[in-house]
Formats: C-alpha cells, structure tokens, sequence
C-alpha cells in the first residue's frame, strides 16, 4: 500500500445514514500524528457535522484497538493473540466442521449496516457461494425492515428518501412520525429550519416531547404501538373534510373504495381513546398536512420498530396517497433510513430473502442471473433463510445455525431479548467476529479478528437519500487489521469455493454486473462519476444515465405503475401493561452516543458529553415511585431487569419511560425488550413492551 496522503481527504462520516462529508487532514500533536476532522462541503450536509463525526478520528489509534486476531480453546479460558494463518484456519474449520455434522445452513453470517456496498455484496455472496448456506442475515432487520417491507408493497420499490434531502426545505408542511433528527441527525435539520424560514408548518408524532418536537408547530404525544390508529383517525378526518385528492387517487392508485370504507371504523373520539391524542390536536394536524400539496410525511423507528411496524407503515403511506403526495416535487412519504450504509446493506444482498440489486432470492430468474455474474449452477443457490431475530433465537438447536461469523453487528446488546441472545451465541458450538473493538459480542466469540476502519478504507456508502457515495482512505490502518474484503476472500479460499476478490474496485465492478437490470440498479455508477457528481442516485442503469435523485413523478415501480393502498387495522401492541407490569418502557437514542455504543462508549469527547444512560420519568410518576432526579430506579419486564439513573422530565408521557440502547452491563436496556415480531417485515418490538419501575434499594412487591 502506498504511505499516507499528505493533504486532506475528503470522505464521509463512519456513522449513520447522513453520511456527512467531512475532510481528514494528518496533524501533529505531541503524541503524534493524528487526523484532524472538519466538516466539508456537500450537498447533505453543507460542512455540518454532529459531534459523533468530529471525534470519529479518535477511534483510529484508540489503545482498547483491536491490532491482532484472538484465539482461544475453551470458553472459559482468556483470549490469547494470535496470527492471521491460526485465526482464519480456525473460522474455516469451525464453518466446515458444523456444515458436515448438521447440513449446509448450520453455518452463518450476521452482518452489519454499517459495512460498505462492497463488504455487503462480497458478505452475501460469501453465504450463498462459499457457504452455500441460507443462513445469513443483518442488523438492519432491526432498523427500517418494516418501512421497506411498507414501500416494497404500496410503491413497487424501497429507496427510503425518494428525493433529495434538501427538498426538505422546499416542502410546506412536513411530517415526522417517531423520527427525532434533532438528536440522530443534526446537520439535516438546516433542512427543516429553511423550510420554516419560509413559513413551512412540521408536525411532529412521538410519545416524547423531544428537540424535534419541541420546535414544531404541532406535536402529537401518542400512547407507543398506536401510530396505526393515530394514522388511519387522521385518513378518517381527511375523508370526512373532503381533503383527500380524489383525482389522484383516480389517477395513481388502486385500493381506494376498501380503505375508504375501512377508516369509518377509526372515528375521532375512538382514536382518542386508543392513541391519548385529543381530538383537536388530530384536527389542528390533518387541518395542516393537507393545507399544501407540498407536504412530506417522514417516518422513523418509533413508528416502525413494532410487531405492527408494516402495517403501520402503510397506515402513513395511506394517508400520504390519500393526500396525493408522492411523486409531487417537494412532497412524498419517506423513511429515514438510520445507519451509515443501511439502504446498500438491504440492496446487495446481506438480508435473507436478497440477492444483489434488490432481487429477490426466491424468482427463478432473479437466481439465474445472479448465478451466471457469480458463475455457478442457480440450482446451487439456497432458498431464502430466517430473519435476524430468528437466526439468534435457533443458535445452537437442531435445524439452526451451529457456527456463525459475525460482521459489524453487536447483537449481544442491540438485539431484543438480549440476555436470551447471549445465552444462545453461548451455545454455539463455534462464534467468530470481526470489529475495531473487542464488542460484547466479540467477547463471547472462539476466534475475533481486528478490522481496519472507515478512514483507512476505499469503498461505497449509500445514504438515506439512495445516493452512492465514496468512502476514500485518508490513512494507513495500522499493522495487524485486516478488511472484511480480505478475511472474506481468505476464507473463500480455504473453504475451496471459488475466488473471491479483496480489492474494493474490483467487487464493486461486479456489484454492477450482478445489480444490472434489477430494481437498485447500479450498472451506470462508477467510483469517477461519484467523485465528478457529489454522488449517484440509483436506479441507474447505464454510464449514460442521469441516475434517479426524484422517484414517482410518472408512475410508481408497480406492473400497472399505480400505488396500491392497504386496509390495515389497529391491534394492541404485543404486551400491555397489567397489574405486575403497569407501565411503557419505549428505548430509541441520545444525541452523543451510536447504537450498542461499542465506538461511541470509548470516545472521550461523546463520554463528557453523556458519561452514562438514564431513563427519562415523568415527574408525576417519579414522585409515585419515590425517585428524585439522579436516583437509581430498576426496571424490569417478563424478560429481564437493569439499573439505570431516573432522569425526571414533562417531555415524556406520565404512563411511559424512555431509555436509550447505547449502553451495556446491567444498563442493557435490550435484556428488557420484546422480541414478539412483524409478520411480514419480521422486525422486532423495540419501541413498547410492558414494565415494573421501583425505586432501587425499595424490595420488589413493596410498590
Ligand atoms: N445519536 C445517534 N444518532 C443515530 C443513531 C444512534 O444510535 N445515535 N443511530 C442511527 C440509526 S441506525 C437509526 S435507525 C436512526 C434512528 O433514528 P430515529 O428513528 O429518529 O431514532 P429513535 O430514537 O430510535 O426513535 C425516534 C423516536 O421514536 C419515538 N418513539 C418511541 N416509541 C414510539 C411510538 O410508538 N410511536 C412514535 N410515533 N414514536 C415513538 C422515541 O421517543 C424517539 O424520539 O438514527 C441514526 N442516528
Ligand atoms: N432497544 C433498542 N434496540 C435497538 C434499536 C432501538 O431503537 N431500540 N435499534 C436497532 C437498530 S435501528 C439498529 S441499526 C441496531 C444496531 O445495532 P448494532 O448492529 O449492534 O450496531 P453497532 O453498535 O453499530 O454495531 C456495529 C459493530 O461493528 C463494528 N464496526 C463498525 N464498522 C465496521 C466494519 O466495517 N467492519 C467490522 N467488522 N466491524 C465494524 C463496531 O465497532 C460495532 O461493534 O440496533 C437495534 N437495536
Ligand atoms: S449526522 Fe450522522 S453522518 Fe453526520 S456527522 Fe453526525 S453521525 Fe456522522
Ligand atoms: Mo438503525
């Protein structure tokens, strides 16, 4: 590899799906060279940058860094260092050994949405081609499985922003149902604060009264898991003000007459009844949105990460067809997807059902022309295998997997049911991981390898726009890590199934080959026009093709090019709160920290700014349980408990709790949450599940 550039490289955030641009330029400081992060100029971001991209730099030479593989022999033993040729032998033979004592599916991949385009293709074609294993899945079927499982259905095709971010400022009204980009996005919100320079209204749907919120026009606090009848209230007043758009909805949809005749069911006080939303405030909000036709409604986690989370989904693109948005400029509905490459991740092929370009693994001819790229037999690709959840929940039983490789993912405290999880990686009869650091999850692994890091990476990235951007290596990565690109071709070689290529260039070459013609089409994208055009916007087709920044302006991606509307019905959340367990617990995030924290719990600047979790009470209530500010309070739930400081604040529902995910140990707020899954998107219950509070130091029972 050549030395270090010594000018800045402009390259992109490691973190979530903003993807702000920002400059590395090498510096001195008295301990030596270090990169210095400034924001850069872009169309996303325009030299913003929230704080976990400014300190992203000092996770490169962090000292907890991974810098060699670990090994060890028994579970109860420590790790000892060892070389690359003893750590990669032993995933080979551990894959190997559980394939040929309990069939091809016994071993699996578990991947991350924070790994390139390149690393996700190469991770899914690993599975089908070097495993020949249905068992592969992502953390993204935790994040916005529901809302692509929703557009999938009513629009054709899932790009969670139709449309470039910066319409956000051009849009009159905007919505955000359990969205909060004040805190996960910052920089995006010069978007909305344009928007409201010129008079545009936001609306904003969360339990809590959050910084999004707080400077809204409009905030709806529902009850968590009943967005779905909040929506389907809203279609009802719309219906009866005569302010749906019945020309469009004649002209660009089928499904109209059945929803219509379902949402009498969901008249105003009953909505008010199940949602905790006064009927005024539902009629001040649909008053609102349909005050414009340039209006976007935007959803998040809160509204999707719910056993109903597709269902729910569709309830808001119900209303947003209704109100005839999508495909108008500056309107639409959208998904905010969350992290860094989450949207790449579910288009090449890390999601079970999924083969590159967004094909499904099930059509014939889907596999037969993924095969040829491939160039093996279709008959050799496996079926599609089971979710992520349910890939965790079988670990180590018959007919599940029995050896697994876990890439980018810390499932051992961002899965829900987390202490089940662990228990279950504990079972396997081998564990494998790649990350910087050793994550909870590498700590229960037989062998960890150490990974080089965005910054010291070349590759693609594609944002919550659908745009394909360039990650551009700034730095040397320092002895001892390798890519997941290398330890993937490796371990292709040792299982004698074929060669895999290491060099990023190369995969994404064959990325376009295998995603030509299909629904995320990046045939026409080369790394040359990404750097010439501030990104590409898939689908493109060709080198000759603009790329697609807007969808839907001259039909949807349906066979008739009409959206469809879906009748969908309120139902409970998967537990409620009872006499045992009287209360929400709903979790989502802070503004300092990143997911299972694994990056963010060891950056100095994120930890002065948040040194620990605390779950947000109501005052009403903390004075019922006897909490004051900063004391401890045990939550507990039919899953499991944790430990964490009362932080006592009106912006949060008296009946409800919020706690953040970030954090591990006894303050893993996923040992509480509810794995009860979608249906269709298979996305677990994260954002509401039934649970005790007390005091800590108080006996249970004494509530
Ligand atoms: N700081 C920071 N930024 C991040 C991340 C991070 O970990 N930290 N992660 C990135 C990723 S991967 C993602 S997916 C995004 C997530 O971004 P968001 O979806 O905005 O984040 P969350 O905090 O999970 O959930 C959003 C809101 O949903 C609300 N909510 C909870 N239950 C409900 C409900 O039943 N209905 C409604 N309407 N709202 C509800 C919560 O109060 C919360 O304010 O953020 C990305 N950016
Ligand atoms: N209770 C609750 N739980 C949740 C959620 C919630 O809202 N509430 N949200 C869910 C959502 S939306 C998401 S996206 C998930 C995220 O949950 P996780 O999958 O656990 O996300 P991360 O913490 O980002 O884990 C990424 C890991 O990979 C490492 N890493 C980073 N880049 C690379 C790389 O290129 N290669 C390798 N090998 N490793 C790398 C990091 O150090 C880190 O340990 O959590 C879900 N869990
Ligand atoms: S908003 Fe997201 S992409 Fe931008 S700097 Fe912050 S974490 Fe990075
Ligand atoms: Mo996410």
């Amino acid at each position: 590899m050549a030395g270090p550039p010594a000018q800045g490289v402009t390259t992109h955030c490691p973190y979530c799906s903003l993807q702000c641009a920002m400059t590395l330029t090498p510096r001195e400081d008295g301990a030596g060279p270090v990169l210095e992060v400034t924001g850069a100029a872009f169309p996303t971001n325009r030299g913003g940058l929230c704080e976990k991209g400014l300190s992203s730099a000092e996770l490169l030479a962090h000292p907890d860094r991974l810098t060699t593989p670990l090994v060890r022999d028994a579970r109860d033993e420590p790790f000892r260092a060892a070389g690359w040729d003893e750590a990669l032998h032993r995933i080979a033979d551990g894959l190997t050994v559980a394939q040929e004592r309990h069939g091809p599916d016994a071993a699996g991949l578990f991947g991350g949405g924070g790994m390139t385009n390149e690393k996700a293709y190469q991770a899914g074609k690993f599975a089908r081609v070097a495993l020949r294993s249905a068992s592969i899945d992502y953390n993204g079927r935790f994040c916005m499985s529901s809302a692509a499982a929703a557009a999938t259905r009513a629009f054709g095709i899932d790009r969670g922003m139709p449309f470039p971010l910066a319409d956000l400022a051009r849009a009159d009204t905007v919505l955000l149902v359990g969205s909060n980009p004040a805190d996960v996005m910052p920089p995006a919100m010069r978007w909305f604060a344009e928007g409201r320079e010129r008079g545009a209204q936001h609306v904003v749907v969360d339990p809590r009264r959050t910084a999004t919120a707080a400077a809204s026009d409009v905030h709806l606090q529902p009850v968590p898991g009943t967005d779905l009848a909040l929506a389907n209230g809203l279609l009802h007043l719309a219906v009866r003000h005569r302010l749906v758009d019945t020309a469009y909805i004649a002209e660009r949809t089928t499904g109209w007459p059945a929803l219509r005749r379902a949402v009498r069911q969901y008249w105003p006080d009953r909505v008010e009844r199940i949602t905790g939303v006064p009927v005024p405030a539902m009629e001040r909000a649909i008053r609102v949105l349909a005050a414009s036709r340039a209006t976007m409604i935007l959803s998040g986690r809160g509204a999707e990460q719910h056993a109903k989370g597709s269902d729910t989904a569709l309830a808001w693109i119900n209303l947003a067809l209704a109100l005839g948005l999508p495909g108008r400029p500056h309107a639409g509905w959208a998904t905010m997807t969350g992290q860094g490459n989450g949207q790449g991740g579910r288009e090449h092929g890390l999601k079970a059902d999924q083969l590159p370009g967004y094909r499904r693994l099930a059509d014939p001819a889907a596999r037969a022309h993924v095969a040829g790229v491939w160039g093996v037999d279709p008959e050799e690709l496996p079926a599609p295998g089971v979710s992520a959840y349910e890939m965790l929940d079988r670990l180590g039983t018959a007919g599940g997997v029995r050896a697994l490789l876990v890439m980018a993912s810390n499932v051992a405290v961002s899965a829900p049911h987390a202490a089940h999880v662990r228990e279950r990686l504990q079972s396997l009869d081998f564990l494998a991981v790649t990350d910087i650091f050793l994550s909870e999850t590498a700590e229960l692994a037989d062998v960890v390898l150490p990974t080089t890091q965005w910054a010291e990476e070349n590759g693609t990235m594609t944002n919550v726009e659908g745009r394909v951007l360039r990650r551009r290596r700034a730095t040397d990565a320092p002895d001892g890590p390798r890519s997941d690109l290398t330890v993937l071709a490796d371990l292709a070689g040792r299982l004698g199934r074929g060669t895999f290529d290491d060099d990023p260039r190369t995969v994404f070459e064959e990325l376009r080959r295998a995603s030509a013609g299909g629904t995320a089409d990046y045939a026409g994208v080369t790394w040359e026009r990404i750097d010439a055009e501030d990104g590409v916007f898939w689908p493109c087709p060709s080198t000759d093709h603009d790329g697609t920044p807007r969808l839907f302006a001259d039909g949807f991606a349906t066979p008739d090019g009409r959206a469809r509307f879906h009748v969908v019905h309120h139902r409970d959340a998967a537990e409620l709160p009872d006499d045992e367990y009287p209360y929400r617990l709903t979790t989502g995030r802070s503004r300092a920290h990143y997911q299972s924290g694994t990056q963010t719990r060891r950056t100095k600047a994120l930890l002065d700014a948040e040194p620990e979790p605390a779950v947000e009470v109501h005052p009403d209530l903390a004075a019922r349980l006897g909490v004051g500010e900063g004391g401890d309070l045990l939550l507990r739930t039919r899953r499991g408990s944790a430990r964490l400081r009362a932080h006592l604040t009106t912006d949060v529902r008296p009946d409800t709790v919020f706690a953040p995910f970030h954090w591990a140990g006894e303050q893993t707020i996923n040992d509480l949450t509810n794995p009860a899954l979608d249906p269709v998107s298979r996305m677990p219950e994260f954002k509401v599940c039934a649970v005790a509070l007390e005091a800590a130091g108080q006996r249970e029972g004494s509530r």
